[in-house]
């Protein structure tokens, strides 16, 4: 089974539907949705009534994303579904939205942008949240006219790439005053850069650094990820949903042709705690990879 093949499952055509289904029963709107409650009641829905579906569904996508940092479930039906990007998250932990607030969404629609936004160049998500979310998972509402993937870059092909010791030793462990966002109450909250696990980057911020060596590290560490090419590329037809780990990727908007803007992404942010205590060998039923 080669590395391509494997980050992709596909979910069975009875699976989403019985998933929208669900959905559609408990007419919860974006707002209750934030609820964690909302979340562990739509679970065991899920859950009860999909049965052993359920549970290899949680186990094949928690063991690959944990195995590979990433996985694509493709959905056979070929359109893109709300419910199954909102099953997936709650399969892999708890969707969250610390804003909530009434611009704010659980499930947040990402257009196709017409101006330069820090997402067109590697990041990770959330580093103006006091701790950023472990998982992202986007859907394809609709796909560029051409390309506008997603690109994945691991911590580990970074920590290769033949950053200068000096620049390294600056940013591994050193403690980093992140600016909160202004919406969660501004501040900043200290937090490290790179740890040989977990990496937290936000260009535009460390750019800012008070501190001169802060700013030197971060600059010489986009110009060498900026030359690497990505550890994958998640092209994602509408119904496709790309789940990947934000605390050990970095990922940006690959190269795309759409003059017509109709690149459309949903997408939700995750904490692993919640997760269905479900473990086991991961069986391919529901899902195959
Ligand atoms: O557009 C993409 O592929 C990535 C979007 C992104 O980085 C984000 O929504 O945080
Ligand atoms: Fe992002």
């Amino acid at each position: 089974m080669t590395r391509g093949q494997s980050t992709t499952l596909v979910i069975s055509a009875e699976a989403v539907e019985a998933i929208e289904k669900i959905w559609t029963d408990q007419r919860i709107d974006d707002a209750q949705l934030r609820e964690p409650k909302a979340q562990d009641a739509l679970r065991q829905r899920w859950a009860n009534h999909l049965g052993i579906t359920w549970s290899e569904l949680v186990d094949n996508v928690h063991s690959t994303l944990c195995a590979q940092l990433w996985v694509i479930v493709h959905s056979p039906i070929g359109r893109p579904s709300p419910a199954l990007l909102a099953a997936l998250g709650t399969a892999v932990g708890r969707l969250t939205d610390p804003y909530r607030a009434s611009w704010s969404r659980v499930l947040q629609e990402i257009p196709h942008k017409s101006k330069w936004t820090p997402d067109l160049e590697w990041h990770t998500d959330s580093t103006g949240w006091p701790q950023p979310n472990d998982v992202t998972a986007l859907t394809c509402l609709k796909a560029a006219a051409i390309g506008g993937a997603t690109d994945l870059l691991t911590l580990n092909t970074v920590q290769r790439a033949g950053v200068d010791e000096a620049t390294l030793t600056t940013l591994v462990g050193t403690v980093f005053a992140w600016p909160l966002d202004a919406e969660l109450g501004g501040g900043h909250t200290s937090d490290v850069i790179v740890t040989p696990g977990r990496i937290r980057f936000m260009r535009a911020a460390l750019l800012n650094a008070r501190d001169g060596r802060i700013r030197d590290s971060a600059r010489q560490f986009a110009d060498v990820i900026d030359q690497l090419a990505p550890d994958y590329s998640a092209a994602l037809d509408p119904g496709d949903t790309l789940l990947f780990n934000n605390t050990r990727c970095l990922h940006r908007r690959g190269e795309l042709f759409d003059p017509d803007r109709q690149r459309l992404l949903l997408r939700t942010k995750i904490f692993w705690h919640a997760r269905d205590g479900l473990h086991g060998q991961a069986r391919h039923r529901a899902i195959t990879s």
